[in-house]
């Protein structure tokens, strides 16, 4: 069949900066590439939300067990915002979690590191959700519309959950010797994995080129990843933690910090599967997915009754 004529409309939407809707036509590429991104996406808050789990129980106070609580919560329930948009995009919601929980699909890469004292919960609600949201803010505008709504409630949603971190870190940083040191130590070890989220250098992003000509990124790997340095240097300073890499400089000349790039050689053995915590990731969300299936079927025969008596009625 001869496109040119979708293409065209197609091409008009981005270039007008109107959103692409699931019913309208696409390019088999770029439904590929959302659905990629997409679920990777889905994935990322899904098995984001172990390691802080992991310390719901072992919270120090009651007002911190039910924040931690809620933010765990919220991460569920972003999962489900991003697995729908990317159903809207013609794919099930049993082959999505299938990749996931088969090693095909990826997830963010900073999950896979282990959270060893209640200073990580700090560190990942300052750092990691600092880092998410400086990569999610140019998604509200990302070109596929499901995506783009999905994107308006996650990033209110994070920017509490950056607050609840930095909370944690200024309490920390402010107390005993013994509690700085931790958080100290869950700076050291959480800031080159938090570099990494943004991607691989611009220059080694096989992604890049599509996602900003689609306008599905808006701003690349490297750029936004600077953005997180030159913001987040200040907050460190300003609670007296400070970061693991003598090449932090300013740079009058580009407005910004200059930095040392992470050890890229660790980002992509943990993208392949060999992170400190991978398997145990993958073992525990697979142990979730079969105790939680009695649930999903009773779930599915109560709608299938309820159709039954709707169509009788
Ligand atoms: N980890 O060509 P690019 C969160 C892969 S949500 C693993 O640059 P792209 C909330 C990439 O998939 C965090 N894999 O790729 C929270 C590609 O492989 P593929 C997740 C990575 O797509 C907080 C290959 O490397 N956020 O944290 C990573 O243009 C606290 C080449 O890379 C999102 O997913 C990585 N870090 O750019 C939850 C945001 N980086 O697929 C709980 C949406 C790259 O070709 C607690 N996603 N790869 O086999 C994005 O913006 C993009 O997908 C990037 C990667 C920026 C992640």
């Amino acid at each position: 069949m001869d496109t040119t004529h979708f293409e065209e409309i197609f091409e008009a939407k981005l270039a007008r900066n109107e959103m692409i809707e699931p019913k309208d036509w696409m390019p088999d590429n770029y439904r590929k590439h959302l659905i990629r991104q997409i679920s990777q996406h889905a994935h990322s808050e899904v098995v984001g939300m172990l390691p802080e789990g992991n310390w719901i129980t072992r919270a120090p106070s009651l007002r911190a067990k039910k924040i931690l609580l809620a933010k765990v919560q919220d991460e569920g329930g972003h999962g489900l915002y991003l697995y729908t948009a990317a159903e809207t995009l013609g794919i099930s919601r049993d082959e999505l979690i299938d990749q996931l929980l088969t090693g095909v699909a990826k997830y963010s890469s900073i999950f896979n590191y282990p959270t060893l004292t209640w200073a990580d919960i700090g560190a990942i609600g300052w750092l990691v959700d600092g880092a998410a949201i400086m990569n999610q803010v140019m998604l509200q505008r990302t070109s596929y519309g499901p995506y783009a709504r999905a994107m308006v409630r996650i990033c209110k949603e994070e920017s509490f959950h950056q607050r609840q971190g930095y909370e944690i870190m200024t309490m920390m940083a402010r107390g005993t010797p013994e509690q700085r040191a931790m958080a100290q130590d869950a700076v050291n070890r959480w800031w080159w994995p938090t570099l990494m989220m943004f991607g691989p250098p611009d220059a080694e992003s096989p992604n890049s080129a599509n996602a900003i000509k689609w306008k599905i990124k808006r701003e690349s790997n490297d750029q936004l990843r600077q953005r997180f340095v030159n913001q987040t240097l200040p907050q460190g300073e300003l609670i007296g933690l400070t970061f693991p890499d003598k090449g932090l400089t300013w740079n009058e000349e580009k407005q910004g910090y200059d930095f040392t790039a992470p050890d890229w050689a660790e980002f992509k053995n943990v993208i392949s599967g060999n992170g400190p915590c991978n398997r145990e990731r993958l073992a525990m969300r697979r142990r979730a997915h079969d105790e939680g299936r009695w649930v999903r079927e009773a779930a599915q025969a109560y709608a299938a009754k309820n159709k039954r008596y709707q169509a009788v009625a």
